[in-house]
């Protein structure tokens, strides 16, 4: 039976046009789906934007839309950046979908008739930016801006019943938040006692959301509404099979700026719902530009399409999945692309198969030829690449994704010093058969190498597999056939010119 791999992203405000960071969370998503498939799982991989709510809503006002309009426009630009990102996505959500609407509708009736939501007068500090009441201490801490006193009746879900019961799951299941770090920060944060949340907006003050079905006088607040998409996506209320093959997800994945949503709000309304919680909620780091964060309100942001026009898909998602150490920050440079790009790519990847389709089509007419007898040098190659695909699968499922792609790359670096040493345009004058020997081994470790990259580069690495006529899967050593004619290609990388 096949192991099955149901991933997530958080759905995207439609409030602005997706930037850098939208595009790494979801490369992140498409590289560890393509990966799980290529070890045989069977994948799901979700996707989607949030409509709801205030922050929309302004959006759409200030453009002079109505906020359906505007998430009408907005969402597929998501796609398009998606497709044009290589993104292969099972699903893609819109949380003013229908089936959506009808999940969040049952599940707010659900918790609602065995009692967990309650009506309350409730007077409080409001941030209008963060669209939610905020407690004293987080008024103090100077992260919120747009804060109000309000006074409101609101409909309150139970959260507080539940803090126990979370805080035993946390901790029976250490996989569960992910890095250690995310998951002390919760259990720090659920030190104090937690109070319920407000799930609820009047409608004469905001009106765009979901109706509640037991009071026509609110909408759902957006984050009660978008959390759902996890399970509305994988056929929950409408696909019984499905839901059943999917949940609970493998990982849920997202930055740190909406780790406590994910691990104190979904988890509880999960055990509200009597359903199971995702294996693992895994927050990444922030891309900066400088110090700070880059984000839609500071307008600092990197426009992926520019990046994807000037530099190739494949180049941009090797440097955000090469350049970040999942879990921390990192900052996005030109010249650090520009660096990665020129180092990696152009003088290992590019430049190995460069050189052998350049030799064997000078010494082999192109034909790749059949190996002689091994040395100890052919022996270390094989071995250094035959150890890779267990390596890789280790560091992958630990979601040490740059370190995956550091050790092939180590690979590349190494067979690029064995073609040095060994010079086979030298040995080629004298002795065709160990020259032969060592461009099979440069080119058989190459083929492997693009294989152990595919998911990363989809696009590049297809080239690759192509030129040595091997577009097939197999991981071992000697999957590459001599007498194999290769076919012409460009310079995969060029490289660039470091902007003055
Ligand atoms: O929070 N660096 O949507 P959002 C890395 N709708 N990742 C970044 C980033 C940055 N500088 N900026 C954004 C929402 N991201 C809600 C989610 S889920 C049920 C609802 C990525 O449009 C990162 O994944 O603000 C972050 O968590 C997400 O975009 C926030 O996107």
């Amino acid at each position: 039976m096949k192991n099955k791999f149901y991933i997530t992203t958080p759905i995207y405000y439609v409030n602005d046009n997706p930037h850098i960071g939208h595009a790494y969370t979801t490369i992140l998503a498409d590289v560890l789906t393509r990966y799980h498939r290529n070890i045989g799982d069977d994948t799901f991989f979700l996707t989607g934007v949030d409509e709801h709510g205030q922050k929309v809503k302004q959006a759409a006002e200030k453009r002079g839309l109505s906020p359906l309009e505007h998430c009408n426009d907005l969402a597929p630009r998501f796609i398009n950046l998606w497709k044009k990102l290589g993104i292969e996505y099972s699903d893609f959500i819109r949380t003013t979908e229908a089936r959506h609407i009808k999940v969040v509708q049952s599940a707010l009736q659900k918790a609602y008739d065995k009692g967990d939501i309650y009506l309350n007068e409730y007077e409080g500090w409001y941030s209008v930016s963060e669209e939610r009441f905020i407690t004293d201490t987080e008024k103090d801490s100077g992260q919120f801006r747009d804060i109000k006193k309000l006074k409101e009746k609101n409909w309150f879900f139970k959260m507080s019943k539940y803090q126990q019961k979370l805080i035993g799951h946390i901790n029976a299941n250490p996989q569960f938040i992910r890095p250690e770090s995310r998951k002390n920060e919760i259990l720090g944060f659920l030190r104090q006692p937690l109070t319920d949340l407000c799930i609820s907006r009047p409608k004469d003050r905001m009106d765009w959301g979901i109706e509640l079905p037991f009071d026509k006088d609110y909408v759902t607040y957006v984050w009660f509404d978008a959390l759902l998409n996890y399970i509305t996506g994988c056929g929950y209320g409408s696909d019984e099979t499905k839901f059943r093959k999917w949940w609970p997800a493998e990982i849920h994945l997202l930055g740190k700026d909406i780790l406590t949503t994910h691990c104190v709000y979904w988890t509880t309304m999960l055990f509200s719902l009597e359903l199971p919680l995702p294996k693992s909620i895994f927050a990444h780091g922030w891309w900066l530009t400088g110090e700070t964060k880059m984000s839609k309100s500071l307008g600092n942001i990197v426009n992926p399409l520019d990046m994807i026009d000037q530099y190739g898909v494949d180049a941009l998602r090797y440097f955000l999945m090469r350049e970040m150490v999942l879990g921390q920050d990192a900052n996005f440079t030109l010249e650090a692309f520009i660096k990665r790009f020129n180092s990696d790519l152009a003088n290992d990847f590019g430049n190995l198969l460069n050189r052998v389709s350049g030799l064997i089509g000078k010494y082999f007419n192109g034909i790749v030829p059949e190996p002689g007898n091994k040395t100890e040098a052919e022996i270390y190659i094989e071995e250094t690449a035959g150890n890779l695909e267990g390596k890789i699968k280790g560091l992958i499922l630990d979601m040490r994704i740059n370190e995956a792609i550091e050790e092939t790359l180590q690979l590349v670096r190494s067979v690029n010093k064995y073609m040095e040493h060994s010079a086979p345009w030298q040995v080629a004058k004298s002795d065709l058969v160990r020259a032969g020997t060592i461009l099979y081994t440069a080119s058989e470790a190459l083929r492997l190498a693009a294989l152990f990259l595919s998911a990363v580069m989809p696009q590049k690495t297809s080239v690759v597999l192509d030129v040595l006529g091997s577009l097939g899967s197999k991981t071992s050593w000697g999957g590459l056939k001599p007498k194999t004619v290769l076919k012409p290609h460009e310079a995969l990388f060029p490289r660039l010119e470091v902007p003055k």
